[in-house]
C-alpha cells in the first residue's frame, strides 16, 4: 500500500478511523471455535426481535443489523443464533479504547467498536498515519485476538468511508487518484455516514443511488428537495468535504432519540408504539455503552410546532426498557392529546453513570408485564424496523 497522498488542503489533517469487524459475532467466534466460518447471528436478549450483528458468513444471505430475527430465520434457517453478551463485548471495547489513547489524546470513541483518531502531528513520535494504523490494528489483534479495519483520510467522513472499503481486516488510505475517485463515485449513497435508511430511500425515490449521482446534482436542487442543512451536508459529503473535528469525548450527558412523523398523529396506539420503539433504542444505547440513567425526559412537538418537554427522576439508576417506556408513557398522558396532533416525539435518559452490571434489563417483579412487553417489542421492531410506519426521520440527540 502506498503512502497517502490526499491531504486536507486547508488544515493538512490526518484522521484514522478504526472499526472492529462484525464485532459481537467475531467475539463469539473467537470464544467458540465451532462457530468459526459459519453464519452466526447475534441478537437479544435486549435487542429482542432484531439482529445486533451477523458474521460475514451470514451477511452472504442478506442478513444485517436491525433485521427482524423472523426474517433472518427465513433467509438463513441453518444459521447459528446466539444471545448478546454485552458485558463480554464491553470488556473488549475498553481494551480497544485504551489502545487508541496510546497514540493520541484526540480520540473520539463512537459506539462500542469504533473510533476516530486525529494523528496530525503525531508522525515524529509514532511514524506516518499509515504506520500508526498498522500498529493499532496489530496491538488490537495481539491483545484481543480480534481483527479490525482501519481507514485513513483527510477528514472524518473520508476516513470512515475508507475503513469500510476493505472489510474485514482492511487497511485503506484514501488517495487522491482518479481511480480512487472513480471508485468512490460508484459507491451507494448509504456509504455516506449519516445517511440512514430513511434518507437512503428518499434519495432513491429521486433516482439518486450512488455518491456520483449525488455529486452531479446542483447544491440548490439538493437544498430545495432536502432542506437547507441536509442539502448542504449531502453536497459536502459527495465532494469529500467534512470540517467536523475529532472531538475527544467526555462523558455523555444524555442519550435520546426522536421520531418525526410523515403526518401528524392523534391516535394513542401509534404514539405508544413510537415510545416503545424509542425506549428500546435508548435502552440498547445505554446498554451497549455501559450506562444507566436516572432521569427520563419526553419531548413532544405539536402540529403547530409548539414543543413541550416533561421529565421524571427515579430513585435508582436504570437502563431497563420497561422503566423508560413506563415513565415516558406516563409523561405523555399528562399532555393535551385530545385537541392537538403530534408531529414529533422524543425520549431521552439523562443523569447518567457508567455501570457494567446489567442484571435488571426487565425488573424481576415485573416479569409478567415484561413478557408482554417483550412480545410487543418484537412486533414493534418488525414494524418500525422496516419503516412501515409513518416515520419521516429518526435522529439521535
Ligand atoms: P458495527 O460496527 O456497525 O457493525 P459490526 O462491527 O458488527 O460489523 P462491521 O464489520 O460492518 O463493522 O456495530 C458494532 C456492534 O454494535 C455490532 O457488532 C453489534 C452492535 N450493533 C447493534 O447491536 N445494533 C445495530 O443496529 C448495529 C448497527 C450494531
Ligand atoms: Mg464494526
Amino acid at each position: 500500500m502506498n503512502e497517502p497522498k490526499i491531504e486536507d488542503k486547508i488544515t493538512g489533517r490526518r484522521i484514522i478511523h478504526v472499526d472492529m469487524d462484525a464485532f459481537f459475532a467475531q467475539v463469539e467466534q473467537r470464544d467458540h471455535p465451532e462457530y468459526k466460518n459459519k453464519p452466526l447471528i447475534v441478537g437479544g436478549p435486549l435487542n429482542r426481535g432484531v439482529i445486533s450483528t451477523a458474521s460475514y458468513e451470514a451477511r452472504k444471505y442478506g442478513l444485517h443489523s436491525g433485521m427482524p430475527l423472523v426474517t433472518a430465520k427465513r433467509l438463513c434457517p441453518d444459521g447459528i443464533y446466539v444471545s448478546v453478551d454485552m458485558e463480554k463485548y464491553l470488556r473488549e471495547s475498553y481494551k480497544i479504547r485504551e489502545i487508541f489513547f496510546q497514540f493520541t489524546p484526540l480520540v473520539e470513541v463512537v459506539g462500542c467498536d469504533e473510533g476516530f483518531l486525529d494523528v496530525t502531528g503525531c508522525q515524529r513520535l509514532f511514524g506516518s498515519a499509515l504506520e500508526i494504523a498498522r500498529k493499532i490494528k496489530g496491538k488490537i489483534y495481539e491483545q484481543t485476538n480480534l481483527t479490525s479495519s482501519a481507514g485513513i483520510g483527510p477528514n472524518k467522513f473520508l476516513a470512515k468511508l475508507a475503513s469500510g472499503l476493505n472489510k474485514p481486516n482492511g487497511l485503506t488510505v484514501l488517495e487522491d487518484t482518479p481511480e480512487m475517485k472513480e471508485k468512490i463515485m460508484q459507491l451507494p449513497v448509504s456509504f455516506i455516514w449519516g445517511v440512514g435508511r430513511v434518507t437512503d430511500k428518499a434519495l432513491l425515490s429521486y433516482g439518486i443511488k450512488t455518491i456520483g449521482d449525488l455529486f452531479n446534482i446542483p447544491i440548490e436542487t439538493l437544498k430545495a428537495r432536502f432542506g437547507e442543512a441536509m442539502g448542504q451536508f449531502m453536497h459536502d459529503m459527495a465532494n469529500g468535504l467534512d470540517s467536523r473535528e475529532v472531538t475527544a469525548c467526555g462523558e455523555p450527558k444524555s442519550m435520546g432519540r426522536e421520531i418525526t412523523f410523515t403526518k401528524d398523529i392523534d391516535d394513542m396506539q401509534t404514539l405508544k408504539a413510537a415510545l416503545l420503539f424509542l425506549s428500546q433504542k435508548i435502552a440498547a444505547s445505554l446498554y451497549s455503552k455501559g450506562y444507566r440513567g436516572k432521569t427520563v425526559t419526553i419531548k413532544v412537538r405539536y402540529s403547530d410546532f409548539k414543543t413541550i418537554t416533561k421529565r421524571v427522576t427515579f430513585d435508582n439508576y436504570t437502563c431497563a426498557i420497561f422503566d423508560i417506556y413506563k415513565s415516558s408513557l406516563k409523561l405523555l398522558k399528562e399532555l393535551d392529546l385530545i385537541r392537538k396532533k403530534v408531529r414529533l416525539v422524543g425520549v431521552s435518559v439523562s443523569s447518567l453513570k457508567q455501570s457494567l452490571a446489567f442484571d435488571n434489563m426487565l425488573f424481576k417483579e415485573e416479569e409478567q408485564k415484561g413478557e408482554k412487553l417483550t412480545a410487543a417489542i418484537d412486533k414493534i421492531s418488525e414494524k418500525f424496523g422496516d419503516n412501515k410506519l409513518i416515520i419521516a426521520a429518526i435522529r439521535d440527540f
